[in-house]
């Protein structure tokens, strides 16, 4: 934990305007949870013992049981990073042409289908919530179209259900990208079993970390069968391949950080949900501040905390606000602005973004705090007394500093 310096008294103390900063070091978004280090190292040394360190060594095989255990679905494909993961799911779920997804969402959505040669097509998110707006297909679809990519935002489930019946409606293929949906549920069911696949993430930002990593998972066997195949290079057997593959493999070094991780999980949970409470307690009452993570009756890992900012009533902008924290070494995200949709290479297609405007409003007054192991309690309070100071100062902060850095 960073040392943390005097609670501001006036607006000079801000470190925008001129004083210290509030902590020592930074605070980011996505410091890496570890778990037990020396167990980390005892599978480095059991790998380096016996000179297996990838191609699905007993690592990644232990890792994968885990996964498909923990979320009870019968295949879970361990890949070296959830970009990759997509890359393959989408293949192996027979996607080309156009694939609707929302543009809310991290690029790398949007990428890895592009990357493929296919077409995203960009949906809004349903009013009032954070995913895809299942209502958004039949607007979207044309004869082109051949999937939709659903994505869980912040580990909070899409409408499965609802875009599971539109995708029948129009014969398309589903897969969803749960990189941050990990341990998560709908109602009794785990994130995981969902569409023809899921993709996970395991990046070290992640909730669960693998160092990098993923995890493409399924209920159907067909769909697991070609998933092996895409992620070892096409091949089916040693010196025969059925078709073009890609190196989806994840390495042994990143699977013993992947268990070790899981070995942790209950506890980064903990740690994660008390400081979602910790927030929505610190924040209450503030004028134009509202949490949008949820809480524990939700089962979600809670490994991001955001918060909406609703300018007019704050009377001081997100951007605003997200520069006063950035310079008291608290480094919040404005995560997903300004949509996928409208940064390259799509905001220059003929015609220009389309108009998205739940998307586009959320992604002005979004604030996604730092979270997870390297923070607690009384960090989370001094982040939070800085933000009621300067919504409780907003008048003063404007007129000393007008321009706020465009997002
Ligand atoms: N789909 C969705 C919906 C996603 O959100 C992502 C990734 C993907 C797919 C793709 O998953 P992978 O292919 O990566 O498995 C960060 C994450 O790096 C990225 O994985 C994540 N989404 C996204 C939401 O956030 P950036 O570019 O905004 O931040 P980055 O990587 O610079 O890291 C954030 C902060 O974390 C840094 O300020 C420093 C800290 N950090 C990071 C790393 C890697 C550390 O302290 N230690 C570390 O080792 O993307």
């Amino acid at each position: 934990m960073t040392a943390i310096g005097p609670a501001k008294r006036s607006i000079g103390d801000l470190a925008l305007l001129g004083g210290p900063a509030l902590f020592a070091t930074p605070l980011h978004v996505g410091r890496p949870n570890i778990g037990d280090r020396e167990r980390l190292f005892a599978r480095l040394s059991e790998a380096l013992d016996r000179r297996v360190l990838t191609n699905g060594g007993p690592l990644v095989q232990e890792f994968e049981a885990r996964i498909a255990g923990m979320l009870g679905v019968r295949h879970a494909l361990a890949v070296n990073n959830a970009t990759i993961g997509l890359q393959i799911a989408a293949r192996a779920a027979g996607m080309r042409g156009e694939v609707i997804v929302p543009a809310f969402t991290f690029v790398a959505t949007a990428g890895a289908l592009e990357w493929m040669g296919m077409e995203p097509v960009f949906a809004d998110i349903r009013p009032g919530a954070l995913t895809i707006d299942p209502a958004e297909i039949d607007r979207l679809v044309t004869p082109r179209t051949t999937g939709i990519v659903g994505v869980h935002v912040w580990g909070i489930p899409c409408d499965t259900t609802a875009l599971e019946a539109a995708a029948r409606r129009h014969d398309l293929a589903v897969i969803y990208d749960a990189a941050h949906a990990f341990a998560c549920a709908h109602g009794e069911r785990m994130v995981g079993g969902s569409g023809q696949a899921e993709v996970f993430s395991f990046l070290a930002t992640k909730f669960v970390n693998a160092f990098a990593g993923g995890a493409i998972t399924t209920d159907d066997d067909a769909l697991a069968e070609r998933v092996e195949g895409l992620r070892n290079f096409g091949f089916e057997e040693y010196d025969r391949t059925v078709g073009p593959g890609i190196n989806g493999k994840m390495s042994e070094a990143s699977a013993a950080m992947g268990l070790t991780s899981l070995d942790a999980l209950p506890a980064i949970v903990d740690t994660n949900l008390a400081n979602a409470a910790a927030y929505a307690r610190a924040t209450e009452g503030i004028p134009g501040l509202t949490m949008l993570t949820p809480d524990r009756a939700a089962r979600c890992n809670a490994q991001y905390v955001a918060a909406r900012i609703d300018g007019h009533v704050a009377g001081i902008d997100r951007d605003t606000l997200h520069d006063v924290l950035h310079a008291e070494q608290v480094l919040v995200r404005r995560y997903f602005h300004p949509g996928v949709h409208r940064l390259e290479p799509y905001a220059s297609r003929p015609g220009g973004p389309p108009s998205l405007p739940h998307t586009e409003a959320l992604g002005r007054e979004v604030l996604v705090l730092p979270t997870g192991t390297a923070v607690g309690t009384t960090e989370i309070d001094a982040i939070i007394d800085v933000l009621r100071f300067s919504i409780a100062h907003a008048q003063a902060i404007g007129a000393r500093r007008p321009a706020a850095t465009p997002g």
